[in-house]
């Protein structure tokens, strides 16, 4: 296993760490008590993200570039031969994903290329088992999955009216659709291929994407709307015997330069071809550095962006062992900057979800277990000072407690009715950004593109869609900032008036979803906001993209549902578990006072009682500290901010 391998297969382990350190927690949180729904909701939430985090890689270029043998020579070189197809002329045929689901047996899934035909994007096609031909294979048997993944190579001779039907005809097509002499045409049979298979680096949550060359890229709106962009990192392959040519600039500027998220790498592939035996070593070198430097300026890059390498020999030189031809393939150089580029940046972002998660909820337990403590050392004071004192004395605190009692019933009737402010406000957020609201904006837009003329069509129908989104997402963000004041107003209340301990509580950005509305329009507009003349093709390919988009808006409004619900939960939890445990005080209290007053029990015993008691919650505290610290530790917080979570405050 190269750089990558390495680098991913530690990230995993780490993942596996972490997730055992927050299990261990939960168990412990769960033992003493102290784990309510919403926090085993959390515990459930982060678990889930540790376990199905995945790090895409792309490989995006012209046909023939090496894309396929890369993969090989990168990811499946223990394999012995070729795993994925790759040879001279068209290969790949269709976009195809390598991945493994624990939960699916390995196979192979193909969609057919019928199912263009239909507006239906690829990412509702993945939920519809009906729509794919699945071949098992069983154990995972690499055999098998070499003759299976054939299927990739697949095409079918179909007349040039089928093939425009299914959107096979583009602008400056290279002569791959020429009709033969019967005016056939060839087009692939698969739409899409998911492998599931388990190699080790897919079990830790590679995905690799494979692109077959420029045309069936421009007719699939998924790859250029969604896959491509979501990528972790893409891959630009260019060949050093064909150069820079006009297409690969197409392709660059297309579908990869405009993408900002992911880490962009460019590599000149097939050096070898430079390898020559009458010149010497240095002489060779400046010849790759010189086409280096020129695809550089061509694609607008540093040069240090740019990695010469030969896949083919780099693969033969790890399945032969052959250490000095792998060094000369150059191969490890790009993987050092693909496994940098990739690995990183994504445990930075795991890492500052994962903590921002798990702190807000074990800041909830941790404030439940100093409130405890708090009010059994207040308790401990308060008996300690009835020591001789006469029944009136305690008659008067028994009153002075029911008093409390009393008040504190009262600021609860009060929060009944801030409850139900809040309920209410909590059904018209779900009714402005619910399932019914978004088909309601995506009707009206389809209905917008069918009404208006051919050019302005779907640009009406994008603008409606997302300028519909947009009010929402307005709407939803004032009704959240109103939630969070009402909130903030609960919490003071409550921990000016009755002594609870309740900090602040957290609020909603929605930041992050306008972000990402942001990236989606900009995507849209540069692929389709310039286009002025539309042929019967291109109209038919604009509306799949309308319905990539809309789909993807969908996926939005999801994610913002369950988030928001989750707050919602979360904002309410803290607030009800301090209300519990300070209800249950009172009543220890009241009881404490009334049984010394009858004599039930000397007021020793019950201030022993109470000593015991405050030991335990001390200890418990230092579980909590301890089992909080590892995990922080296994996050790499960067320096502690403030104290740990379950600290004991000073009485
Ligand atoms: N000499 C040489 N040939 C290579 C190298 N990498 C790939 N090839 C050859 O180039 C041809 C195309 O390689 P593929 O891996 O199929 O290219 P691709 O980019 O996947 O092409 P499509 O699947 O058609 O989009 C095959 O014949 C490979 O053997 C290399 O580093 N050196
Ligand atoms: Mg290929």
């Amino acid at each position: 296993m190269g750089a990558i391998g390495e680098q991913i297969a530690a990230y995993g382990g780490w993942r596996g760490e972490l997730a055992d350190a927050i299990r261990r927690y939960f168990l412990w949180l769960d033992d003493v008590e102290l784990a309510d729904d919403v926090a085993r909701a959390r515990i459930e939430a982060i678990l889930a993200r540790l376990g199905n985090e995945r790090i895409t890689v792309a490989f995006v270029a012209e046909f023939s570039r090496g894309k396929s043998e890369l993969i090989n020579a990168i990811f499946f070189p223990d394999h012995g031969q070729r795993v994925v197809p790759s040879s001279a002329g068209r290969t790949t045929m269709c976009p195809t994903e390598l991945r493994y689901d624990r939960d699916r047996p390995p196979s192979i899934r193909l969609l057919p290329v019928e199912t263009r035909i239909d507006d239906t994007p690829l990412a509702d096609l993945r939920d519809e088992p009906d729509a794919w031909t699945e071949i098992v294979l069983p154990h995972g048997d690499p055999i098998r999955l070499r003759q299976a993944f054939g299927a990739v190579q697949e095409i079918d001779l179909v007349s040039v009216e089928r093939a425009r039907q299914l959107g096979f005809v583009q602008e400056g097509d290279d002569g791959f659709l020429q009709p033969d002499a019967d005016g056939m045409v060839q087009v692939p049979r698969w739409r899409h291929a998911i492998v599931n298979y388990p190699h080790p680096l897919l079990e830790m949550g590679l995905v690799i994407i494979d692109t077959p060359g420029l045309n069936a890229i421009g007719a699939e709106p998924e790859l250029t709307l969604s896959m491509i962009p979501k990528a972790d990192a893409v891959l630009f392959v260019l060949a050093a015997d064909t150069g820079v040519t006009r297409s690969d600039i197409e392709v660059w500027r297309r579908h990869v330069s405009p993408v900002q998220r992911s880490g962009r790498i460019a590599v000149l592939n097939k050096i070898d071809g430079l390898w020559d035996e009458l010149k010497d070593d240095a002489s060779i070198d400046a010849e790759i550095d010189r086409q280096v430097a020129s695809v550089a300026a061509a694609l607008e890059l540093p040069a240090g962006m740019v990695f010469p390498v030969s896949a083919q020999k780099g693969l033969v030189a790890r399945v032969q062992g052959d250490r000095g031809l792998l060094a000369r393939s150059r191969l490890p150089a790009l993987e050092q900057a693909l496994s940098g580029e990739l690995v990183p940046r994504q445990r930075e972002i795991l890492v500052e979800h994962v903590r921002r998660e798990f702190d807000e909820m074990s800041g909830v337990a941790g404030s439940l277990l100093s409130a405890r403590r708090r009010n059994l050392v207040e308790q401990i004071f308060e008996l300690n000072a009835l020591r001789g004192k006469n029944r009136d004395v305690m008659g008067h605190m028994a009153a002075r407690i029911r008093g409390e009692r009393e008040d504190f019933e009262k600021g609860l009737r009060h929060l009944q009715g801030l409850r139900s402010v809040f309920s209410r406000h909590s059904r018209t957020i779900f009714a402005t950004i619910g399932a019914d609201a978004l088909r309601q904006h995506v009707r009206n837009a389809r209905e917008d593109m069918r009404t208006s003329n051919f050019s302005g069509g779907l640009r009406t129908g994008m603008d409606s869609l997302i300028g519909a989104a947009r009010v929402d997402f307005g709407e939803t963000g004032r009704l959240a900032g109103e939630v969070g004041t009402l909130m903030s107003a609960m919490y003071k209340s409550f921990s000016a008036q009755h002594g609870l301990s309740l900090g602040s509580p957290i609020l909603f950005s929605m930041k992050r979803y306008v972000a990402e509305l942001d990236r989606i329009e900009a995507l849209q507009r540069r692929h389709f906001g310039a286009i002025s003349l539309v042929t019967t093709e291109k109209w038919a390919l604009m509306r799949r993209f309308f319905e990539s988009v809309a789909s993807r808006i969908k996926a939005l409004y999801e994610k913002l549902n369950r988030d928001i619900q989750a707050w919602l939960r979360a904002v309410m939890a803290p607030i009800e578990g301090q209300i519990r445990e300070h209800q249950d005080q009172l009543k220890r209290r009241l009881d404490a006072v009334r049984r010394v007053i009858d004599a039930n029990g000397s007021l020793d015993e019950r201030i022993e009682a109470l000593e015991r008691m405050r030991a335990e919650v001390e200890q418990c505290t230092a579980v909590a500290d301890e089992l909080v610290g590892q995990i922080r530790a296994t996050l790499g917080h960067p320096e502690q901010p403030g104290r740990p979570v379950g600290q004991l405050e000073t009485a």
